[in-house]
């Protein structure tokens, strides 16, 4: 397996029931490494553009609101498989499809709420960093 990086986003609904350390340790505990991270409340302009790839979906303005309407804390994770792994961690995208022990199935409400984010591949994995994060602020360790 060769060294990756990914992007998580822990979503509002997640940050507000203060879960942030139970989802941190997680990653660790899976061998994921944090090595970029910041706290952020994403404008309506924000949240689009990182979801631009959805703009056409019938969900698309629910996730926009939800994703602008309160902080997200963002982060660059990085270990041997790290965008498959944390898709395994995050579990099913509608919680009630999540296998039991993921971060969805444990703190997920809704399809919408839906506690966290992670890249689907390693090339929007690079794309989804480099839009929050410019490369002198990822630190390899
Ligand atoms: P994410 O991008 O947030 O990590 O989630 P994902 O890959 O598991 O799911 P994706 O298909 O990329 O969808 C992005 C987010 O849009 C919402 N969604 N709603 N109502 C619906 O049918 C529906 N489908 C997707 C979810 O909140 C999903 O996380
Ligand atoms: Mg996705």
């Amino acid at each position: 397996m060769a060294l990756e990086r990914t992007l998580s986003i822990i979503k509002p609904d997640a940050v507000a029931k203060n879960v942030i350390g139970e989802i941190y340790s997680r990653f660790e505990k899976a061998g994921l490494k944090v090595v970029a991270s910041k706290m952020k409340h994403l404008s309506k302009d924000e949240a689009e553009g990182f979801y631009a790839v959805h703009r056409e979906r019938p969900f698309f303005a629910a996730l926009v609101d939800f994703m602008s309407s309160g902080p997200v804390m963002i982060q660059a994770l990085e270990g041997e498989g790290a965008v498959l792994k944390h898709r395994d961690l995050m579990g099913a995208t509608n919680p009630k499809d999540a296998a039991p022990g993921t971060i969805r199935a444990d703190f997920a409400d809704s399809i919408d709420a839906n506690a966290v984010h992670g890249s689907d591949s390693l090339e929007n994995a690079a794309i989804e960093i480099a839009y929050f994060f410019p490369a002198t602020d990822v630190y390899s360790r």
